[in-house]
């Protein structure tokens, strides 16, 4: 293929770009959380930070992925990452395209587009907060999020809290089965419900170090999927299921009669959320995010080994 026409060929930034020549540990994080769509300011700031200092922390370089004037970047220099705190266009796979060919000033990326951006730079661990899935009710909208697919078409470890909780969480563990992507719990039995340590479903894989982790990933049926490895919030962190359930089904209640689609769902029921819970769901999304990327981290340096 024209290599001028790759919409996945990111720039790189020093650090990242010297890490992998070097083939030194490098973790990728999603934009779209770090973005007011994921997270309210100041938290998303804070959340940008304590996610890279966990990842630097364990001795591994972390890749921000973002859409600047049209073009995909893994890492981000400090004027970069004040655009990046304040974009409002999320960018998923499919959208790389489009922001490239409009030169969208500033896109935030989700799962869907990190994990192909990791994947054509050669990053093979990917941190996030909580992946999309199948919603609630998507038997009626079809809404299932690009995340699973891209998932499952791209040979990357993603780590994160599970799925947002406000999802039909048994639906997207059955995708992920029909798609042919491994789902591990980290040190864990059960798949995590984002704010909660269990969603009460079992998790059809527990693994309890990062080397089981990578040669999961190394052993892959298919030359082309990825991994999804869950890891519970910290019992420190954790909302009480009996605080957050009523909140969530009221949000995706609220989204519905709204008549919101599309995109647009996830950061209007993560705003809902954060109103119901007088602002308790930002400490526990830093939480789970800040975990996430430490134990990405770890993957990430096995990794090399
Ligand atoms: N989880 C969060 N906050 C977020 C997201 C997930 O706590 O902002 C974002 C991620 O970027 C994820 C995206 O990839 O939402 C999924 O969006 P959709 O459901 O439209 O596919
Ligand atoms: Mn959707």
């Amino acid at each position: 293929m024209n290599r001028e026409l790759s919409v996945t060929e990111a720039v790189l930034s020093d650090d990242v770009a010297q890490a992998l020549a070097e083939g030194r540990a490098v973790v990728a994080l999603e934009s779209t959380i770090f973005s007011t769509l994921g997270l309210p300011a100041p938290a998303n700031a804070d959340a940008l930070e304590v996610c890279k200092q966990a990842v630097l922390d364990l001795g591994a370089t972390p890749a921000v992925a973002a859409i600047l004037d049209g073009r995909p970047h893994l890492g981000l220099t400090p004027d970069e990452e004040k655009r990046v705190l304040q974009g409002r266009r999320k960018v998923a796979e499919r959208d790389l395209s489009v922001a490239r060919a409009q030169k969208w000033d500033v896109g935030v990326t989700t799962v869907s587009a990190t994990v192909a951006l990791a994947h054509a730079a050669g990053i093979s661990v990917f941190a996030t907060g909580g992946i999309g899935g199948v919603h609630r009710g998507s038997e009626l909208t079809g809404d299932i999020s690009a995340d699973l697919d891209a998932i499952a078409n791209h040979p990357v470890i993603t780590v994160s809290a599970g799925a947002k909780a406000f999802l039909d969480l048994p639906r997207t563990l059955e995708y992920l089965e029909t798609a042919g992507v491994p789902v591990l719990g980290w040190q864990h039995d059960w798949f995590p419900a984002f704010y909660t340590r269990s969603s009460g479903l079992p998790v059809p894989h527990r693994v309890d170090d990062e080397h089981t982790v990578c040669d999961v990933l190394r052993y892959r049926a298919r030359p082309t999927t990825g991994v999804l490895l869950t890891v519970p919030i910290p019992v420190a962190d954790e909302i009480p299921e009996s605080r957050i359930s009523a909140v969530l089904a009221a949000a995706v209640d609220a989204s519905a009669d709204a008549g919101v689609t599309g995109p647009a769902v996830t950061p209007y029921v993560l705003a809902r959320i954060e109103k119901e819970t007088d602002g308790q769901s930002i400490p526990a999304n830093l939480a789970l995010a800040r975990n996430n990327a430490a134990i990405a981290a770890r993957i990430a340096v096995a990794m090399t080994r």
